[in-house]
């Protein structure tokens, strides 16, 4: 058996997918591209480019299959390997960590990966538009996380009884919002118990260790070297729209920095 996953450490998404795997304690090689610089004729390039049409991390590569989408991704290892499931059992309890992963993968991946472009990329210049820009994704944040606050009454994991997969998907994002400085606020107390269980989940250090030794090394110099061309999709973008960066958007096509994905 092989099983590779295409990935890169900071993508949230790649992240669920490797939190899942270390849960399950399924042995995987991680193979890194970086989606915003690879180009036809790098090593990596045609494997990835077949399993990922839209060139987007994660996709996982299991001997001939080829699987992109992280949740598509979950889903499938869940399937294919169902010892220490990732979703609890009942109707009921399985939608909801499904809405809370998509509440991840959507509202809370286009708040942070916004912030990112602002304070990492600087794709706005540092002033008062930049502020205001913050000021409001801070404000969607906590509404984001007024949600989940609700979602974890009577339960200890947004996944039920047990960590899963929805617990996966929101920590990355929880722990990459505190790096911008936004953390759950006083009236989300079952929001702060619950990060603070899943900073002493074994998966969730592996993934977090991945993280640091990336961050530490060569991989993020090289994010930081030089303009790099971004994805602009349907909630980041969205998000870009409506928190006041209409021009970053239309100043990012102009000047080839910013791209939507060519296929179809
Ligand atoms: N729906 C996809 C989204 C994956 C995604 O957007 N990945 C980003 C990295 S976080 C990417 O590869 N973007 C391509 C780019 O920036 O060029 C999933 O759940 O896997």
């Amino acid at each position: 058996m092989s099983l590779t996953l295409y990935e890169h450490p900071v993508s949230p998404y790649a992240r669920k997918v490797k939190i899942v795997l270390y849960e399950k304690g399924i042995p995987f090689e991680r193979v890194y591209v970086a989606p915003m610089t690879i180009k036809e004729g790098d090593a990596t390039f045609g494997e990835f480019s077949a399993s990922s049409p839209r060139l987007e991390v994660p996709c996982l590569v299991d001997d001939e299959f080829r699987c992109f989408d992280s949740t598509i991704i979950v889903d499938y290892i869940d399937d294919k390997w169902p010892e220490r499931p990732m979703l609890p059992p009942g109707a009921r309890d399985r939608a909801r960590a499904r809405m809370v992963e998509e509440i991840a993968d959507t509202v809370l991946d286009a708040i942070n990966w916004g912030l990112m472009e602002i304070r990492f990329f600087r794709r706005v210049e540092k002033g008062p538009k930049a502020e205001e820009m913050q000021r409001r994704a801070g404000l969607q944040l906590a509404a984001a996380w007024d949600r989940l606050e609700s979602d974890l009454e009577g339960r200890p994991w947004f996944s039920g009884g047990a960590f899963g997969r929805a617990d996966a998907a929101v920590i990355v994002h929880v722990a990459a919002s505190a790096l911008y400085g936004f953390t759950p606020l006083e009236r989300h107390g079952r929001l702060r118990e619950w990060a603070a269980r899943c900073a002493a989940v074994e998966s969730v250090q592996r993934d977090q260790g991945d993280l640091a030794a990336f961050v530490g090394g060569e991989g993020m110099r090289s994010m930081r070297s030089g303009p790099l061309r971004r994805q602009y999709r349907d909630h980041r973008l969205e998000w870009m729209m409506k928190t006041g960066g209409l021009d970053v958007v239309l100043r990012g096509l102009e000047e080839g920095t910013i791209h939507f994905v060519a296929w179809p």
